[in-house]
């Protein structure tokens, strides 16, 4: 592992023993670039990307804690994806490469959310894996008042074209929908991308299976029981400053997130939610 530069932002340079590479910006601490073992660039990351603290970074695996889009009070996706982690550790063990950050409380947060916490964020590449662990700890003290908060790795896959492209595993679940505006089921075995699409589906048991070609990416979340699937299609892309027009056909996100049910740490508890990627064709 090695400090880095990504269009001038520090990062960390991930490298395992077989070749797999990663990128974490310590903005947001964001994966934005995931090689794995003799494979090519899985994640998208926009050419038109902000790299400023203070501005979400658009692409890679945005770090969403500790409020879910604009699901309450605070800022949309809360605060953690804007600012500088401090890095922990990075190093090689065994076949994997490894890398640990760090975000605590500070004066700016508690002005918006009036609460201590750590969170971590543990990334490890090897092989064709990619594993991202969010780690979050009340610190108390122990009459500190409990809270809740919701959270999600908002991670953007790379497509060829997304309309060719297709997602395996959320058949028959429950879904809302916020473009719709509903609450409906998912008769779909595999579900495409034709328009604008941005759904959280609920209790998402088995893994979740993106196929792009020939080439699959296999989702699987430990911790975060929902799934969100986002493309902004056409006007909505329009609208963004940070993302080239025709890019919404070289993205899918597919987020482990923790919406439905937020997660409540009283002082000196404890919550991880992990998502794993695995690349094969
Ligand atoms: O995860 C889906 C979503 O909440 C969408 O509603 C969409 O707005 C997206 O996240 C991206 O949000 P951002 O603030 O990064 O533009």
């Amino acid at each position: 592992a090695e400090l880095t530069y990504v269009r001038g932002a520090p990062a960390v340079q991930l490298r395992a023993p077989d070749g797999a590479q990663a990128t974490v910006l310590l903005l947001g601490a964001q994966v934005v670039s995931w090689i794995p073992a003799a494979g090519q660039e899985q994640l998208y990351f926009s050419d038109r990307a902000h790299l400023e603290e203070g501005k979400p970074v658009r692409g890679g695996v945005p770090v969403i804690f500790p409020q879910f889009d604009q699901l309450g009070p605070l800022p949309k996706h809360g605060f953690a994806r804007d600012r500088r982690w401090k890095l922990v550790r990075a190093e090689v063990g065994g076949d994997d490469a490894l890398a640990v950050l760090h975000l605590g409380d500070d004066e700016a947060t508690r002005r918006l959310w009036p609460h201590r916490f750590d969170a971590e964020l543990t990334v490890v590449v090897g092989g064709a894996r990619l594993d991202i662990e969010l780690a979050v700890e009340h610190p108390g003290p122990a009459d500190a008042r409990s809270y809740s908060f919701t959270a999600a790795l908002h991670t953007y896959l790379r497509v060829r074209e997304v309309e060719e492209a297709s997602v395996e595993g959320l058949g028959g679940l429950r879904f809302r929908d916020k473009v719709r505006g509903v609450e409906d089921w998912e008769h779909r075995h595999r579900l495409t991308v034709d328009q604008e699409v941005d759904r959280i589906y609920f209790d998402t048991p088995k893994p979740i299976v993106l196929h792009d070609g020939r080439r699959r990416v296999k989702v699987e979340n430990q911790g975060f029981k929902d799934a969100v699937i986002w493309n902004p299609w056409v006007e909505k892309t329009a609208s963004f400053d940070d993302m080239a027009p025709t890019d919404f056909r070289r993205m899918l996100c597919i987020e482990a997130a923790c919406i439905e049910e937020p997660v409540t740490l009283r002082p000196g508890e404890h919550w991880w939610g992990r998502q794993t990627l695995t690349a094969y064709s």
